[in-house]
């Protein structure tokens, strides 16, 4: 097999609490994901990556975990996993792991250990600090979670750190002992045969020992500065070389605060830690105006800045390092809804649209559970249906500690809450949209009747059946997967217009992102000629692009 196989793939990210329902409990579980394999299949990915289905008191949904061997009852068990592994093999399907590995949940053997005397063996498998003189908590730092990164434990007189919830302690990876344990549960899994890893926040998970005060960031907020940390690349490196060396395994790091330079360090190829990694900073909002309460209130970028975002990217990884192309997963609200346009005239054109721009980029492409139906965010406007501890937690400090009016929060909250994603597939236009015969845990988009997996597979000009053409694309034409990326235009406001070249091989795509009727520039027009491999629009014309038109254009020589 070649060892370099994820640089053609597609990954398809599975929440498996929200995917398929097999006992009509309302949860999502493992042997749904083996009924919807064929699905899969039809739709043309390559790898599935798994959000953590171990043992977890579900404080974080999972990304809490108490026990990394054994599978969360609610999703079922070690044998539908394995059936599951199996099934999805049979398929051609491989599977990648979530590895939450910067924190444990408090209720793991460890924690439960650590926290309970100075002296335990396990002490310092956390992090944990004696209070300042005044009784504060060690410095600054505040969790994603909002609040405090610290958490006073009476027991000991001294406070954990945890950048996530409370009931996520962030683990020593100082501590070898702890490492050690990490790399043989790792190899566990491994040798059961699964197919890589993701890597949660693995950039936060080397702290500087002095535990810096966090920096100002005048809004009384301090930005995490513990990314990157000073042992990051050891420990990866440790890592690859007790674990992933000499298997053909695929590994993406989610990496908070990382830049396109660090990133070469992560994924470059001599570099022997990961094949390449999630950055942020086209999903956190504007940079030019950020907002007081960061994603909250930001808005979004222009497509100016996103245009040089993602070609900065591009640029920087074409030979260094390898990128990888996403704008949904389970922490970000529904791209058609945040890129696109969400109305009934434009969400399917814009979702097109969307997913050619993106899927026509060099890197591996993640499409989460969805996205390739344009399902879009169910502006839930109550709080009573958000269930995220990042929501619940955000609402409670901007409305009673910043005194926003509730309104102004619910309105951050329908935009780019993580509850966005997290709602029910929807498979059919039936009872629960086909996802339980029961009550599901989380409501249900209320236009399922709509936007659902068996009206779009039986219609040609669906977003299924365009996810699948663009998927097999990047299968047939290698220009796809390795073309040079060059971008044109790069100030026009409402185009995002790019090369791609292999040799004779040539790409020319065209996206509008507007809803307006745009005029196209000379220097694209007289390109716009060739093999037409894809377009969500039936005619091509070369005078104007219609709204959220997107067309590529093949040529050979
Ligand atoms: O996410 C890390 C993280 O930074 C996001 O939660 C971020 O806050 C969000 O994208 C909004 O900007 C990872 C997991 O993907 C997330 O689900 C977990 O909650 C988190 O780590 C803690 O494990
Ligand atoms: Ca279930």
């Amino acid at each position: 097999m070649n060892k370099n196989w994820w640089k053609n793939a597609v990954v398809y990210q599975i929440y498996p609490r929200s995917f398929a329902d097999s006992n009509g409990d309302g949860v999502g579980d493992l042997r749904g994901i083996t009924g919807r394999m064929g699905y899969l299949k039809d739709l043309g990915i390559d790898v599935i990556w798994l959000s953590p289905v171990y043992q977890s008191p579900n404080a974080d949904n999972g990304y809490d975990i108490s026990d990394y061997r054994a599978i969360m009852p609610e999703f079922g068990t070690m044998e539908d996993f394995d059936e599951m592994l199996q099934t999805a093999h049979c398929h051609g399907i491989r599977i990648m792991m979530d590895m939450v590995l910067n924190h444990s949940s408090d209720e793991h053997p460890w924690f439960r250990e650590s926290r309970k005397s100075k002296d335990n063996p396990y002490r310092d498998y956390y992090i944990w600090k004696d209070p300042k003189e005044n009784g504060d908590p060690p410095n600054r730092w505040e969790s994603s979670f909002s609040g405090p990164a610290w958490t006073f434990d009476e027991t000991t007189g001294q406070y954990y750190l945890h950048l996530f919830a409370e009931k996520q302690p962030d683990l020593n990876w100082d501590n070898p002992s702890l490492r050690q344990e990490i790399y043989d549960m790792m190899k566990w899994w491994r040798d059961k045969g699964v197919d890589g890893f993701r890597f949660d926040v693995i950039s936060l998970i080397s702290k500087d020992p002095a535990f810096p005060e966090g920096e100002e960031l005048g809004n009384g907020y301090t930005a995490i500065t513990c990314a990157n940390g000073p042992r990051i690349h050891e420990y990866l490196k440790e890592m690859n070389a007790a674990v992933m060396e000499g298997y053909p395994l695929i590994t993406v790091g989610e990496c908070p605060m990382v830049d396109e330079e660090m990133a070469k360090l992560y994924s470059g190829e001599d570099r022997h830690e990961l094949n390449m990694i999630f950055h942020f900073e086209h999903v956190s909002g504007s940079r030019k105006n950020p907002g007081k309460y960061g994603k909250w209130d930001s808005p979004p970028m222009d497509l100016t800045e996103l245009k040089q975002v993602l070609s900065r990217w591009q640029y920087s990884l074409a030979e260094e390092g390898w990128n990888s192309i996403y704008l949904s997963n389970h922490d970000q609200p529904r791209c058609v809804s945040r890129f696109g346009n969400d109305s009934a005239e434009y969400r399917v054109l814009s979702a097109k649209m969307l997913a050619t721009a993106m899927h026509m980029l060099k890197g591996t492409p993640y499409i989460y559970q969805g996205e390739e139906l344009g399902m879009t965010n169910p502006a839930f406007d109550s709080i009573d249906l958000y269930q995220d501890v990042e929501s619940l937690n955000i609402y409670r400090e901007l409305t009673e500690e910043e005194g926003l009016p509730e309104s102004q929060v619910m309105d951050y909250l329908k935009k780019v809450s993580r509850d966005n994603a997290r709602t029910p597939m929807q498979w059919d236009g039936g009872k629960n949209a086909g996802f339980s015969s029961g009550t599901p845990w989380i409501r249900i988009n209320p236009n399922y009747v709509e936007i659902n997996v068996q009206k779009e597979q039986m219609d040609p000009d669906s977003v299924f059946h365009y996810y699948r053409k663009l998927i097999d694309l990047r299968h047939t034409y290698p220009v796809v997967a390795e073309g040079k990326y060059g971008l044109l235009l790069p100030d026009h406001p409402s185009i995002f217009a790019y090369t791609r070249s292999l040799g004779e091989e040539r790409l020319l795509v065209v996206c509008n992102f507007s809803k307006n009727i745009t005029d196209i520039p000379e220097e694209i027009r007289r390109e716009m000629s060739g093999r037409l491999l894809i377009a969500n629009y039936e005619e091509q014309g070369t005078d104007w692009l219609r709204p959220y038109e997107a067309a590529v254009w093949y040529r050979k020589g």
